[in-house]
């Protein structure tokens, strides 16, 4: 069993100033995998002091030395890739083929696109006589989940580590031993003490002091809506800027001219990949009511070709969800479904059969679902597919768009620019058109209540630097 009692602390690993306990339990056994501290506001303050007084030097330091930093973090973290992976897979259940694939890849990806927005970003413009310049924001705080958090964590620390912030991180405490290789990688590469601090533990003892502390400037929070709102409401005080990515209940629009058997089979593994333990996943999928049982037919079939098993075994498609809280919110939910009258085409509550223990859930599939149900309206995060059917193309958008979230979205069609028109019409903060995966260039977040402001690429670059305005610069 792996330990991590220590917090990074201004370039060193130091004790917690209150020793506090917390066993981290690997979902697919149920038992305990590693030990990490919790910490409390006097180890954050420290912390927070710590990335305060290495902001001066940080962001003065030249684009060809962070560059050459980052060159050293990437380096540093292909030597440790499997291992960020097989971490990822132990402590919240993604199988390894998954972890390696994109849990651990999204973490490399973000270092490398950062670096390149880095390399060629104008920090500078002159209008008239007066020049623009844009500067690191300051000390940043962040606070992640554990469904993909070598990527939350990553999309936020490189950004931040590129425009000259310096920061502390809270990771999640579900999952939180990929955080410690991270720090581990940092430091090795070089990055100077102070600039990235890393204090573990809850949400109420280190999350919410961080999300106040007056010397912190910004608080960049991935995470529930209920704890984002949290975050927003104590962070209000000191006036600082909030970016949040919250949950989502993302359409994935079937138009009539769709290749149905693609459309269909690939929103079913948009849906059960990482056992549905995405924000983003396609959770709502729409059919023309013409083609509705040809729909259930296909959805069904490819539900049950999704293997779930150990997430270290080879064949496995989707492993345990996270943990025990997670299975019961999820069990309660697939039990809603049911009560409410959805049809259900596969699945439903209890774990896979043969897998007594571990938090497995039953990839489920709903069709005839009414968007007043549960299922069509809150975030279940698990392997739980709804199909709703529409008439026309304009109810399909309207159902698509009836929802407080508005992170992702879906369409399919044979036709691209038909596809185009509907995306136009969607309320949220992406649109992927016929099965189009992940642009690490392209910003990431959500409109209404998935979040403010954008992460990845050049946009989440630009949520980590203020705006001067240099007047009467150039002489008139
Ligand atoms: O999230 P929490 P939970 C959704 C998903 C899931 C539900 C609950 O629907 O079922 O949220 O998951 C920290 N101040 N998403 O309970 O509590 C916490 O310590 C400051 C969507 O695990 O939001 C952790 O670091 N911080 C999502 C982080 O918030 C607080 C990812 C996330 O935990 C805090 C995860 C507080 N008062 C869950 N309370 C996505 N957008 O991808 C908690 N935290």
């Amino acid at each position: 069993m792996k330990e991590a009692l220590q917090f990074y602390i201004n370039g060193q690993w130091v004790d917690p100033a209150t020793p506090k306990t917390l066993e981290v339990v690997n979902p697919a056994t149920e038992e305990p995998c590693a030990t990490i501290s919790m910490g409390s506001e006097a180890d954050l303050d420290k912390a927070v002091a710590a990335a305060k007084a290495a902001f001066p030097a940080w962001s003065a330091t030249s684009r060809e030395d962070r560059v050459k930093i980052f060159e050293k973090i990437i380096e540093v973290y292909q030597t440790r890739y499997d291992e960020i992976a097989e971490t990822i897979s132990t402590e919240m259940g993604a199988p390894i083929w998954l972890a390696k694939a994109a849990q651990a890849a999204t973490g490399l990806a973000h270092f490398q696109t950062n670096m390149e927005v880095l390399k060629n970003y104008a920090f500078e413009e002159t209008r008239g006589t007066t020049q623009i310049v844009k500067e690191p924001i300051g000390v940043c705080g962040f606070i992640t989940p554990w469904n993909w958090p070598v990527n939350q964590i990553v999309c936020k620390v490189a950004p931040a580590l590129a425009a000259g912030c310096t920061m502390v991180l809270k990771p999640s405490e579900v999952a939180p031993m990929n955080a410690i290789i991270l720090a581990e990688i940092l430091h090795e590469a070089g990055v100077p003490a102070g600039v990235f601090n890393l204090v573990n533990g809850d949400g109420p003892s280190v999350g919410a002091p961080l999300s106040a502390h007056k010397d912190v400037d910004m608080v960049s929070f991935t995470g529930s809506t209920r704890a984002g709102i949290l975050v927003a409401k104590a962070a209000a005080d000191t006036v600082k800027r909030v970016t949040q990515e919250l949950g989502g209940k993302s359409p994935n629009i079937i138009l009539e001219d769709a290749d149905l058997e693609k459309a269909v089979a690939g929103g079913i593994q948009g849906v059960m990949m990482n056992s549905g333990q995405s924000c983003n996943a396609p959770t709502r999928m729409f059919v023309p009511a013409s083609k509705n049982d040809e729909a259930k037919a296909i959805a069904k079939a490819a539900a049950e070709q999704v293997k779930v098993g150990d997430p270290f075994t080879d064949g496995t498609t989707i492993g345990p969800v996270v943990s025990e809280v997670q299975y019961n919110k999820i069990q309660d939910l697939i039990q809603k479904g049911i009560d409410e009258g959805a049809t259900l085409l596969t699945g439903g509550v209890g774990r896979p059969d043969g897998l007594n223990k571990g938090y497995y859930v039953r990839p489920t599939v709903f069709a005839d679902v009414t968007p007043d149900m549960t299922i069509s309206r809150e975030e279940i995060f698990g392997p739980v597919l709804s199909i709703l059917s529409y008439e026309t193309e304009e109810q399909a958008i309207e159902m698509a768009n009836d929802t407080e979230y508005g992170l992702s979205s879906y369409v399919q069609s044979g036709d691209i620019e038909h596809a185009r028109k509907v995306a136009s019409k969607i309320r949220a903060g992406d649109v992927h058109l016929n099965g189009a995966g992940p642009d690490f260039n392209a910003p990431f977040g959500g409109y209404k209540q998935s979040g403010n402001g954008r992460e990845w690429g050049e946009h989440g670059f630009e949520e980590f630097l203020e705006t001067k305005a240099m007047l009467g610069y150039q002489a008139a």
